[in-house]
């Protein structure tokens, strides 16, 4: 049976973050994707590409959950932008209802690792209605210097504080998104399972085409709960399938450049014209 996920999130119209990224990457991962969007982000070329977040109306949240669930429980859940307190309610409703489990929460309160807060209204909501529920959250490091009020992370050291304080919210697992932030000769990741530290490094990727990658990472890891892998074996894969969709980044236009969601599989070489029918 093709296994069945819903991301709760934000549209990123440029289609590199958001749903975008997360149906993209359900789809590489062999899985079905739905999407109950919270928030439509738009850019404006005229103004520097600068960002407008409009939320959704509550109740269509709600009316999309209702579409999702209306064959029952899914088999993972992933959150990231969350646009509304309502939208929050309603997915913790239908995590409390179908009894999910495998929930990943992306907890989007910092884009791209700037200070500015996205929808910062939101996080006392995922605080106390989704984080309790997650078997993982992927926060970076703006977002987990927020979430376990320990304010700017500079080290490993701090990061490992920072995942600490943050599975005492509830999280069953807590990776701290450093990559190439911290400014060591390597992107590195702190996992914590709620007893053991795992640093996750990898090779630094000299590259600006990388929007997306957080929502990618997050994505991947729940295709692969979803899947019935654990969730070691789904962050480190997730770790191989975002360094790829890096390595392979696309300029999209004056602005910036996108992670290609499909360069662990090579998808550009599908569906090539040469043959290969179905049966
Ligand atoms: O990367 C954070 C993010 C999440 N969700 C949406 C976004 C972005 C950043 O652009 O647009 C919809």
């Amino acid at each position: 049976m093709i296994k069945k996920i819903v991301t709760v999130a934000g549209s990123d119209s440029s289609g590199g973050a958001g749903l975008q990224a997360d149906l993209k990457t359900f789809q590489e991962y062999g899985t079905f994707g739905f999407s109950a969007v919270t928030s439509i982000v738009t850019m404006d070329p005229a103004e520097n590409w600068s960002h407008t977040v409009t939320p959704i109306a509550p109740e269509l949240v709600e009316k999309q959950l209702k579409t999702i669930f209306a064959g029952g429980k899914l088999d993972a859940i992933k959150t990231g932008m969350l646009g509304t307190v309502d939208a929050i309610e309603a997915t913790r409703k239908v995590i409390d209802d179908f009894q999910m489990d495998n929930i990943v929460i992306d907890p989007v309160i910092a884009c791209k690792g700037t200070s500015e807060l996205l929808q910062p209204e939101n996080v006392a909501a995922m605080k106390r209605l989704l984080l309790p529920k997650a078997t993982i959250t992927t926060p970076n490091l703006v977002e987990a210097g927020i979430l376990s009020e320990l304010g700017d992370l500079t080290s490993i050291e701090q990061m490992k504080q920072a995942a600490k304080k943050i599975a005492l919210l509830g999280p069953q697992h807590v990776v701290v998104k450093g990559g190439h932030r911290l400014g060591l000769d390597k992107a590195v990741d702190v996992y914590y399972d709620g007893q053991q530290f795992t640093i996750l490094e990898n090779e630094l990727i000299p590259t600006d085409y990388n929007h997306g990658a957080g929502c990618t990472f997050a994505a991947a890891i729940t295709a692969g709960l979803a899947k019935g892998y654990s969730v070691e074996k789904s962050v480190t894969l997730a770790k191989a399938f975002v360094a790829a969709a890096i390595k392979q980044g696309i300029k999209i236009n004056p602005y910036l450049g996108h992670v290609w969601h499909g360069a662990y599989n090579h998808a550009e070489n599908r569906m090539n014209g040469k043959g290969a029918t179905y049966e």
